[in-house]
């Protein structure tokens, strides 16, 4: 794996606040001047996402793989440590939108703001007003928005149960699969071939074992990703649910084109909550 973008986690080990753990409620400084930007945030608002904020604090916690064969591992590269993940949901009208669209224009390499960029999903909606979810996570490190990496492939995914019932949907034989427990996949992908890339999906498993047959289906979508620093921002129409209040789970992962799965076992992953914690309701 490529050493120039490896932080050694244990290195970073310094304490950080719990967000509302006292005083006035605050989010992470980049995610609230982002989102101030365009979303009309009232206190109340603010509040409540605070309140759906979990800081996660694993940080030096091994992950497991969902390869029975590959050892857990803490996540070796920090822009894969997941150290906060939230959802909250807003009204957004046209001005609201308008408003969205000349602060964030769709980019994949925004020379007016090489510090964000904004992807449609790549079969992409129109945005109409109405309520929309905001999912957030917040990385160690900032995210390589411009990364050039010529081997190293990114994977991060904000995964749904979107109609309430993890029974439904996909459901890997493997335990520890990231996105077991859910049916709707937002994913954000990265290669040097491809750059960065946003696609939904839709995933279903019957069967288990030998008989085990996932289907996943690409599906258009109103949704927007906003990169930022440490920051990727899910901005999701709600009518994409049946689900008025649908659980989550975000993930990351890097590898360099196995997975990780032989030895030298080369991959860095997390998954928020943990595979074997269920998905993230609403508090
Ligand atoms: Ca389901």
């Amino acid at each position: 794996m490529k050493t120039s973008r490896l932080v050694l986690v244990g290195l970073l080990a310094l304490p950080f606040g719990c967000a509302g753990s006292a005083g006035t409620p605050s989010l992470a400084p980049e995610l609230e001047a982002l989102l101030r930007g365009f979303v009309p945030l009232t206190a109340n608002d603010l509040a409540v996402t605070v309140a759906n904020t979990t800081v996660v604090g694993l940080r030096g916690v091994a992950v497991t793989h969902w390869d029975a064969t590959v050892p857990a591992k803490v996540p070796p590269f920090s822009d894969t440590e997941i150290r906060s993940h939230g959802i909250f949901n807003v009204d957004l009208d046209t001005t609201d939108l308008q408003t969205f669209m000349s602060l964030y224009p769709l980019g994949k390499d925004d020379e007016t703001n090489p510090t964000i960029q904004v992807l449609a999903a790549n079969l992409p909606l129109a945005m109409n007003p109405g309520n929309y979810h905001f999912v957030h996570l917040r990385v160690e490190t900032a995210l390589a928005i411009n990364v050039a990496d010529p081997t190293l492939l990114y994977e991060y995914g904000f995964v749904f149960d979107e109609d309430g019932s993890v029974s439904t949907g996909y459901n890997a034989t493997e335990p520890t699969k990231f996105f077991n427990g859910s049916d709707r996949w937002y994913e954000l992908t990265y290669s040097n071939a491809q750059g960065w890339n946003f696609m939904v999906y839709t995933a279903s498993t019957t069967g288990t074992g030998e008989s085990e047959v996932s289907t996943i289906t690409e599906v258009s979508s109103g949704a927007k990703i906003i990169m930022s620093g440490d920051t990727l921002v899910l901005m999701v129409p709600a009518n994409e649910f049946t689900s008025p209040m649908p659980e989550y789970r975000t993930t990351s992962f890097v590898h360099d084109g196995d997975f990780g799965i032989p030895s030298p076992h080369s991959w860095s992953g997390n998954a928020e909550p943990r595979v074997v914690e269920g998905m993230q309701r609403y508090p």
